[in-house]
């Protein structure tokens, strides 16, 4: 493995010097504090007050030499082209197994050069933009957890090939905890004797919020800038990105962010540029563009709501917001937090079309681990204790069991908010995010069920595996026996009504209506017809409403499909882990 990076490795144009791997005290000693302290003043000089930007001088950033040499690159993904995989691929067992290990195909991302190019999606007017001379110097904070290496590799080949060497400080890699051997060394051994690149270990699994505070904690930079591990940042991503921040130090900058294809690795644009938000499940949503933004689209936007990933911020106006709330657990809900705070308590946060990175998004997660501790609600909760006020009632009307979820502490944010006298949540939905309700109106229905399905005939569980759509599923033991066992098995029946794994816009869906019709995965459309499913407590039946059909299994194959409805079959009898009448 180590050869097959370490050529790609040299042709870097970054010396090696020798670096220790760092071991995180997560506590700060007084000695930081100090330092930080300092460094505050001189970032207040240099980014603290407003400057006249018409008296600077502006440049252009564009590496042409760069861009030349990319050009005459050939290969496979090259241009930030998809590669399909041959059936002699997906025949080799590692490719599954490196699909269900990463939740894209890791597979393929080996067949592709570290220092792969990309194709330039921007909008024609980036190419001509000039941006200030003088800019700050930024530290990229990368949180990871059993990431792919290969991947990760490619994301800080991206960064250092990309990236203007004046203005990067360093990039801070916190390994959360990774268990994996490989991993473990080439971060130890390869990776932290890059120069520039420094890495942080942490001796407990901290979760991403936490990682991202400990880099943060350590870093140099006038800027922050968080990334995730598998991503590449294209041409000229860091002026545009960082130049509103330069102008005013309060404000903060979130890229253009385009999709890295998890089954090919092509690299293609997300759209041209959506607002952020979120509905009343917490589930991040999308606005459309203002029609003002529409004359000028290369330039910055208002943006209510960050996707969370990736974005950049002052070190000052990030310390002075208090870094996240430490109290958010492993996974969610940062990106709600510091989007609310950095609007509500005085700064703005815009999206920089010109500045584009791309992102894996996986199909599925395959570290949510602990499906038993829900940490992404309690994250939500916390967040909407804390900043929304009134507003957090839809939430808690949609979803009961978030009412009595108890937050933790959160007096600490609460006087932040208090001291920083930030603005109400009212004020940011009304003029910030003024657009939301309409968009995604507060009904307030929570889901009548959720939790796992058990057959009441095999005693075995609904396991959609984290499957793709189109994909059908059957039973499996239950992860609630069987905790060594992965699988995705918690449902919810939402009040549209229709029934979904847990976090996911899938539906279960019945396309026809055959003799044992079967169940298969669909985008939610939330219209009822293929999707429209009932429970009746009283028979334990799963009914699909326009076909009369019952939830049925089959005791040998474990395969669950749709029969006409028997009140004295066992088979059609189904339990939920908890069913609400309301
Ligand atoms: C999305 C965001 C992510 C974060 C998350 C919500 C984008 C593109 N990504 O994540 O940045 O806001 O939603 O919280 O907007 N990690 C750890 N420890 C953990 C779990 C994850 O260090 O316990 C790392 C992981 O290696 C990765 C990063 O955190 O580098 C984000 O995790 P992800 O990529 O699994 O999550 P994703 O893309 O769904
Ligand atoms: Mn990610």
């Amino acid at each position: 493995l180590i050869n097959n990076y370490s050529e790609n490795l040299s042709e870097n144009e970054y010396d090696f010097t020798d670096r220790e791997v760092e071991e995180d005290d997560t506590k700060q000693s007084n000695n930081e504090i100090i330092n930080r302290t300092i460094r505050t003043r001189i970032h207040s000089q240099l980014l603290g007050e407003e400057i006249v930007e018409k008296t600077l001088e502006k440049i252009d950033w564009h590496d042409y030499e760069l861009i030349a040499r990319e050009n005459a690159r050939t290969g496979l993904g090259e241009g930030g082209s998809g590669v399909e995989p041959s059936s002699q691929d997906r025949n080799n067992p590692e490719f599954e197994r490196l699909y269900r290990a990463n939740g894209f195909n890791a597979f393929i991302s080996n067949k592709i050069s570290l220092d792969r190019s990309l194709k330039d999606i921007r909008h024609p007017d980036c190419k001509k933009r000039l941006y200030l001379a003088e800019l700050p110097t930024v530290s990229i904070i990368i949180p990871v957890h059993e990431e792919h290496l290969i991947t990760l590799i490619r994301s800080i080949h991206s960064i250092l090939n990309r990236t203007p060497a004046t203005l990067l400080e360093e990039i801070i890699l916190v390994d959360d905890n990774s268990n994996k051997d490989e991993l473990k060394k080439a971060l130890d051994v390869h990776i932290s004797n890059l120069t520039k690149i420094r890495v942080i270990r942490l001796h407990k699994r901290q979760g991403l919020i936490r990682a991202r505070l400990a880099g943060a904690r350590k870093a140099k930079g006038d800027i922050l800038i968080f990334f995730d591990s598998h991503i590449e940042v294209n041409i000229n991503w860091l002026p545009p990105l960082i130049e509103p921040i330069a102008l005013n130090y309060k404000t903060s900058v979130c890229q253009f962010i385009d999709i890295i294809k998890w089954e090919n690795f092509a690299y293609i644009a997300q759209d041209e540029g959506a607002r952020g938000a979120f509905d009343w499940n917490m589930y991040y949503k999308r606005l459309p563009l203002l029609s003002t933004h529409a004359e000028n689209s290369s330039e910055p936007f208002d943006n209510p709501v960050m996707a969370g990933g990736l974005f950049a911020i002052s070190q000052k106006w990030f310390w002075e917001l208090g870094g996240y709330d430490e109290g958010l657990e492993i996974w969610g809900g940062e990106q709600y937090e510091i989007s609310f705070k950095i609007w509500q308590c005085g700064g703005r946060l815009v999206d920089a079309p010109c500045s584009r990175v791309g992102h894996i998004y996986r199909e599925f997660n395959p570290h949510s681990g602990f499906i038993f501790n829900n940490y992404i609600s309690k994250n939500h909760k916390r967040v909407a204790a804390v900043w929304m006020d009134e507003y957090a009632e839809y939430i808690y009307k949609r979803d009961t069991h978030m009412k009595n979820l108890i937050p933790g502490n959160i007096q600490k944010q609460l006087q932040l908010r208090k001291k920083l006298e930030c603005k109400s949540f009212k004020w940011f939905m009304e003029n910030v995010a003024y657009d939301l309700v309409q968009n995604y109106p507060p009904v307030a229905l929570s889901p009548y069920a959720e939790g796992e399905i058990r057959s009441m005939a095999t005693l075995l569980c609904i396991d959609t595996k984290y499957t793709r759509e189109h994909s059908t599923f059957g039973l499996n033991r239950c992860l609630r026996d069987h905790r060594d066992l992965s699988g995705e098995q918690q449902f919810e029946l939402t009040w549209r009504p229709d029934i979904r794994p847990h976090g996911r816009e899938l539906c279960f869906d019945v396309p026809k209506q055959d003799k044992r019709a079967p169940i298969v995965l669909f985008t939610c459309h939330g219209m009822r017809g293929n999707q429209h499913f009932i429970y009746d407590i009283n028979s334990y039946h799963i009914r699909h409403v326009s076909t009369h059909l019952c939830l049925d299994c089959d005791l040998e194959s474990k395969m669950i499909f749709m029969e006409k409805c028997n009140q004295t079959s066992k088979t059609q009898q189904w339990s939920f882990f908890s069913y609400n009448e309301t």
